[in-house]
């Protein structure tokens, strides 16, 4: 197998962080006095904390002062941490283990591409940090998915061009992110929502060691040999 750099997001393709966000989200907008759902919910998949907090207030039209709104991030990710705080293993999505064990035995490269400022203490609690070379979440960039910076970042720290590199995501601007950086994308869920992904799976249990060495030997423009 070629040395291709691996780059994983978090929330959505290791482990399932959004209902949390969630209940701590919906926490905040019951108190601020309207409705969260989870539907809504979907929007936040990949968003920046800043960015979702922006969304819920426009949802429950509500105008913040700077102090209310700096307070209120707090305060929802502090609701959020009480949950990080009671993850273990058993929250690792089905196979993703087994794909971390395949790469590392093929020395790959292996990075995390999050915007969430949590990855670190959520991959502790999980005990996965140990496969991860490289760690860019959202403490190390300024510009959100569908920018290209995490995974371009990801990519400069793993010491890999950006076309030697492949990237699970499960939010539409992190495959808009990967395309643009020239990686090849990988989807994690629904092919009618991830359309733009190079290749799409339900989930790693679809994703057979065969797939990763033939996709290892090929570049983003290359795909069709695939
Ligand atoms: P935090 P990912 C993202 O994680 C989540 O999908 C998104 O819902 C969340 O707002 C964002 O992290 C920031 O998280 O509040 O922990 O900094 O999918 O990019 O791994
Ligand atoms: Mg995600």
């Amino acid at each position: 197998m070629n040395k291709k750099g691996f780059i994983f997001d978090l929330d959505g393709v290791i482990v399932d962080t959004a209902k949390y966000h969630f209940l701590a989200w919906k926490k905040l907008a019951n108190q601020l006095g309207f409705k969260f759902t989870e539907e809504q919910n979907e929007m936040f998949k990949g968003v920046s904390r800043k960015r979702c907090l922006e969304i819920l207030l426009e949802i429950g039209n509500i105008e913040a002062t700077k102090t209310q709104f700096d307070s209120w991030m707090l305060e929802k990710n502090l609701d959020y941490l009480d949950y990080i705080a009671k993850m273990n293993e058993t929250e690792i999505l089905p196979d993703v283990t087994r794909i971390l064990k395949f790469l590392k035995n093929k020395k790959s490269p292996i990075a995390l591409g999050s915007a969430s400022k949590n990855a670190q203490p959520i991959l502790e609690k999980v005990k996965l940090l140990s496969y991860f070379d490289v760690i860019i979440d959202g403490n190390h960039v300024t510009k959100a998915k569908p920018d290209p910076e995490v995974f371009l970042l990801a990519a400069k720290q793993l010491g890999e061009n950006p076309q030697d590199c492949i990237v699970f995501e499960d939010a539409v601007a992190g495959i808009q992110a990967a395309n643009t950086a020239n990686m090849i994308s990988i989807g994690i869920g629904e092919a009618s929502v991830l359309n733009e992904a190079d290749f799409v799976f339900k989930d790693f249990t679809e994703i057979s060691s065969e797939f990763l060495e033939k996709i290892s030997q090929v570049k983003k423009k290359e795909l069709k040999k695939v």
